[in-house]
């Protein structure tokens, strides 16, 4: 293990002020290791890590398997470029495609790079095999989306702080209401023109928003009906974290074209990759897509040993078993203490409260308590909290958490 050369939090903190671009607000919590679901701080103190580095942590940190895997592959080759073959892509590019039984994938290393690839392979289809216009092609996406901050995926973001000062825009995207069947249908009907509908099955940023049972289901048949390509963005809600292996799993969806990222690679590298069957994913020819890293032996290897971790821990099993625990003990703090939890949602381990705006204190004064009581959770959107710890988490584990959680509430509700 490394040693710092302080072990005071501040001296990190003005080296970030001062050496690194201001484009976060993080807490003020300077962490240096992590095993599990436990982060300890340059003080040594240790926390519960509800937030997963947002979903991307599923597996735990540093998790033996996925590092012994990282480590035996970096002494042996790290990247060759896609200009050769290498001798471990194959490997996952077949484990992906019959764990998520699809005939091909491509990998990518950020979430936003395999968003930005599933629109290139949306518009591809729509001109190839759809008919399209060139140039022509229209994607829907949903109101509250959020997927990725490259300049195109901003172009079809609602969120202000997400796209203002950003422009010019990428055209050929609309906005529907999300968790409206009608406004898909609707949209549909007007524009043929439209190739695809990119939607996140559960919504993470927009504050862990669940949409009616059933929705993915009635979206699916009618991107059928109308010849459009369904995207499922799992990059979040994938890979275990909502009680399923993916969210689309419980309305018994299989999209058109996953993508998935975060968890794929255990939160050890960035490792994305985009899955579709050969008459779509084959309209994009050698030469025409790609990127250095993308689908390098070390990324490879890494994401085998972390799937495998997926599966052989049984964590989609853990994380809806322990979700509705979660659940269970936030509705009870809820019902003791109805003016400040205003409402609970999520699945399985992607969860989130909102605290009443008229109070006190917010939602990060809140996380805050919770840091200070060794609990490590983030604010989005100003008043929802989002748990989301990693899938390894025990019963014991929860229980003490949910603890933290409601000492923390009873004593901010007691100010
Ligand atoms: C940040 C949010 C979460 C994602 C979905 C694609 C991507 C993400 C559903 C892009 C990434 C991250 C990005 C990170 C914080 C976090 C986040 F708050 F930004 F929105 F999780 F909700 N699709 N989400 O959630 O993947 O390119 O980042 O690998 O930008 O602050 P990426």
């Amino acid at each position: 293990m490394t040693t710092n050369i302080t072990t005071d939090p501040q001296h990190y903190i003005d080296t970030e002020e001062r050496f690194g671009a201001h484009n976060y607000h993080p807490l003020p919590v300077v962490l240096s290791r992590g095993s599990g679901v436990h982060v300890w701080d340059v003080e040594g103190k240790q926390y519960f890590d509800f937030l997963s580095a947002y979903s991307a942590v599923n597996q735990g940190h540093c998790h033996p398997h996925i590092i012994g895997a990282l480590t035996q592959q970096a002494a042996q080759l790290t990247l060759t470029s896609r200009a050769f073959y290498n001798d471990k892509l194959g490997s996952v590019e077949e484990f992906v495609c019959r764990l998520f039984n699809y005939d091909k994938a491509l990998f990518m290393n950020s979430g936003a790079e395999a968003v930005e690839t599933a629109i290139k392979l949306a518009r591809k289809w729509a001109y190839l095999r759809k008919g399209v216009q060139e140039g022509k092609a229209r994607i829907l996406t949903a109101s509250g989306n959020f997927h990725g901050r490259t300049t195109g995926i901003i172009s079809f973001s609602d969120s202000a702080e997400s796209r203002e000062g950003f422009g010019p825009y990428l055209p050929g995207f609309s906005i529907i209401p999300y968790n409206d069947v009608d406004a898909l249908e609707q949209a549909l009907k007007a524009d043929p023109d439209i190739c695809a509908f990119l939607v996140e099955p559960i919504q993470g940023e927009a504050g862990v928003i669940v949409p009616d049972e059933g929705y993915l289901a009635a979206v699916h048949a009618l991107c059928k009906q109308y010849n459009v390509l369904l995207l499922a963005d799992e990059i979040q809600t994938g890979i275990g974290r909502t009680g399923k292996l993916l969210a689309s799993y419980y309305d018994e969806v299989q999209a058109d074209v996953l993508i998935v990222g975060k968890a794929l690679a255990g939160g050890v590298l960035p490792v994305s990759a985009v899955l579709a069957n050969n008459d779509i994913m084959l309209c994009i020819q050698p030469g025409e897509h790609g990127s250095t890293f993308g689908g390098n032996p070390l990324a490879a290897v890494v994401s085998i040993a972390a799937m495998e971790v997926i599966q052989q821990e049984e964590l989609p099993a853990n994380a809806n078993a322990q979700g509705m625990v979660f659940r269970g003990r936030m509705y009870q703090l809820q019902e003791r203490y109805p003016n400040i939890i205003t409402a609970v949602r999520g699945r399985g381990l992607l969860n989130a409260i909102d605290i009443a705006t008229d109070l006190t204190f917010t939602a990060w004064d809140v996380c805050m308590a919770l840091s200070r009581n060794g609990l490590l959770a983030k604010p989005t959107h100003g008043h929802t909290v989002r748990f989301s710890p990693p899938l390894v988490i025990t019963a014991e584990q929860m229980t003490e958490c949910c603890d933290i959680i409601e000492q923390t509430i009873s004593y901010l509700a007691d100010q």
